[in-house]
């Protein structure tokens, strides 16, 4: 089994209050319409691609909650409840609770420091956990902690500086090959791994999403998509640009496993 088929996900639909969501750089405010429009396409691809799609309600006191990934990890054999590392986001993670409970056996809860979704890549041997502004180390090594629970290995990388998070700059594409930017790619993490590196300038293509056959990847980026085609993958193109704004990719609007 790859760890990119996937037959069921959560997503969760935007808050009216998502303009104002977290950002390090002022880029303007995305649209509430604008955002609706991407999550809905992104949700289609999603069940295009196979899956069955669970959209949760908006939770308007969080404007970032539709990025439902970093609150929370899926696996087949469990999910964690993690400890989002911005104070605003914090109270993502219990909301999620019934919904993943209702799910999954076992939803250990990450018990300390804190960990962003966005941090973590899951590999076919191992999961890389990455350290950054909103991840620790004393939650990562909790979170390796919760995923032996789950019998999976966690192991603890550096994100590259100022980038939000690890996923921000790579995504897995199949089981020997990983998308990534020459900065990540530098760091050495992806020894054994083939690298498709992102061309300068196209740095925020590097958080696509592979899901079963198909290989979601930010409609505004067109080296990066020839680059997946010659390599033979058929790619989905999304408009990614008002969520761009509030520093959000592919991977983060949903949490997908195999049921
Ligand atoms: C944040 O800063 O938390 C949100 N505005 C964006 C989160 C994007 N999540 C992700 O890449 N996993």
């Amino acid at each position: 089994m790859n760890v990119y088929d996937f037959n069921s996900a959560i997503v969760r639909r935007p808050a009216t209050t998502v303009s104002t969501g977290l950002r390090a750089h002022n880029r303007g405010d995305p649209t509430y319409q604008g955002i609706c429009a991407e999550h809905e396409a992104y949700v289609r691809a999603l069940r295009a691609a196979g899956l069955k799609v669970e959209v949760l309600p908006a939770l308007e006191a969080f404007p970032d909650s539709m990025f439902v990934e970093d609150p929370a990890l899926v696996f087949s054999a469990g999910a964690v409840l993690l400890r989002p590392g911005a104070a605003s986001r914090r109270g993502e993670a219990e909301a999620l609770a019934p919904t993943l409970e209702g799910h999954f056996e076992r939803v250990p809860r990450l018990p300390r420091g804190s960990v962003d979704g966005g941090d973590v890549l899951v590999l076919p041997e191992k999961v890389l956990i990455g350290l950054s502004a909103r991840t620790t180390r004393e939650g990562a090594e909790a979170l390796r902690e919760c995923l032996a629970v789950l019998g999976l290995t966690g192991v603890v990388v550096q994100s590259p500086r100022d980038v939000l998070h690890l996923k921000s700059d790579c995504s897995l594409l199949d089981a020997e090959t990983v998308l990534t930017t020459s900065r990540l790619s530098r760091s050495g993490i992806f020894s054994g791994f083939r690298e498709l590196i992102v061309p300068p300038g196209e740095e925020a293509a590097a958080n696509a999403l592979r899901v079963n056959g198909h290989v979601l990847v930010g409609r505004d980026y067109p080296r990066t998509q020839e680059r997946l085609v010659s390599a033979g993958f058929r790619i989905v193109p999304l408009a990614t640009s008002e969520i761009a704004k509030i520093d959000a990719g592919l991977s983060c609007m949903s949490l997908r496993w195999l049921a």
